[in-house]
């Protein structure tokens, strides 16, 4: 299984939800790797940023809709497919047959089309929600007992097993990450349980008072995004024969709680208010582990975050008041 680097001859990646919390920042990033002109980005609805669907190829796409996808992928023949389209935890559980579909179906779809039309890798992500509350919470192990209990995290355990299933039977390069909640400054992240991490910095620099809908207590892993399109990027570059888990590799970088989020801002913002009302994502969270064990990433393929609480939040601070300052120089 050869793999050579997207963007050197000619080669073209599709990034299917290019218009998501990380589909956005990796199509950024890839297009500067990559060159603009070969990179492919779809969604299902163009994206407000320019950036992601002017400065390059941008194509409509419904992954749900197998021959626009036939069409699209015949169209720019990608030689890698990052296939990023899916239902979060929150919103699944409030549409759980849709989520199902979009999550399985799409996934289906995206493995059959790289199949049939000979795409050599695919990228794919998993998530902590595969683990449940039968789990070891702390440090949670790659292999350990996972019975999920949101839609989400059934459809992502279900996803891992048939991604490795189709590098068995079909030899196709399907590799994944079960990505902890992801922050950015970016983008907004939809419908997930960790999204409070994100939305705690637009309120703070605003300078408004934050009502969190978890408990100040309740420790998820999380990860800065410059980590999380490392690990992506690292991952699908490794030589084929380093990767070892074919399902999707534990991945971690920082576990922290609300109230240490919040104490982290105030070192900048000290009259910074947060309050606390959980509401049914409070459950979910107290379903996934606290923190995670991600040797093996570390083992076969060399992963080590760079950011922690702290950094992360004075990098996140600095972008997201640059950006409040620019929107305001624009309005005058
Ligand atoms: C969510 O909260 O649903 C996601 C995830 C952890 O996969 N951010």
């Amino acid at each position: 299984m050869a793999t050579s680097t997207p963007g050197t001859s000619g080669d073209t990646v599709l990034i299917i939800g290019a218009g998501g919390q990380l589909g956005l920042e990796l199509t950024h990033e890839l297009r500067q790797r990559y060159g603009a002109s070969n990179v492919v980005a779809a969604d299902v609805r163009a994206p407000k940023d320019a950036e992601t669907h002017e400065a390059g190829p941008f194509e409509l796409l419904d992954v749900l809709d197998k021959n626009r996808l036939t069409e699209v992928v015949q169209q720019y023949k990608p030689k890698q497919v990052y296939h990023l389209a899916a239902l979060l935890s929150a919103t699944a559980e409030k549409n759980p047959k849709f989520g199902w579909q979009l999550n399985m179906d799409g996934l289906f779809n995206v493995l059959d089309a790289a199949v049939d039309l000979g795409v050599q890798q695919v990228y794919w992500p998993s998530s902590i929600a595969v683990f449940g509350p039968d789990t070891p919470r702390e440090n949670t192990p790659q292999l350990t007992i996972m019975n999920p209990n949101t839609i989400y995290g059934i459809s992502k355990l279900a996803g891992e097993q048939w991604c490795e299933w189709y590098f068995r039977k079909h030899g196709l390069d399907v590799r994944s990450l079960r990505y902890p909640g992801l922050i950015g400054y970016k983008s907004l992240p939809g419908g997930g349980t960790t999204d409070y991490a994100v939305d705690i910095y637009h309120k703070a620099v605003a300078g408004q008072p934050y009502e969190c809908f978890l408990k100040e207590d309740t420790y998820l892993p999380m990860m800065y995004m410059p980590d999380a399109l490392k690990a992506t990027l690292d991952l699908m570059h490794a030589p084929a024969d380093s990767i070892k888990i074919r399902s999707s590799y534990n991945l971690g970088a920082m576990s922290f709680s609300p109230k240490e989020i919040t104490a982290s801002i105030q070192r900048h913002l000290p009259e910074f208010e947060v309050t606390y009302k959980p509401d049914s994502r409070q459950q979910i969270a107290d379903s996934w582990p606290a923190s995670i064990d991600d040797t093996r990433a570390r083992q076969d393929w060399g992963w080590q975050p760079d950011f922690d609480l702290d950094k992360m939040t004075d990098d996140m601070l600095l972008h997201l008041k640059q950006q409040v300052a620019e929107t305001a120089a624009v309005a005058r």
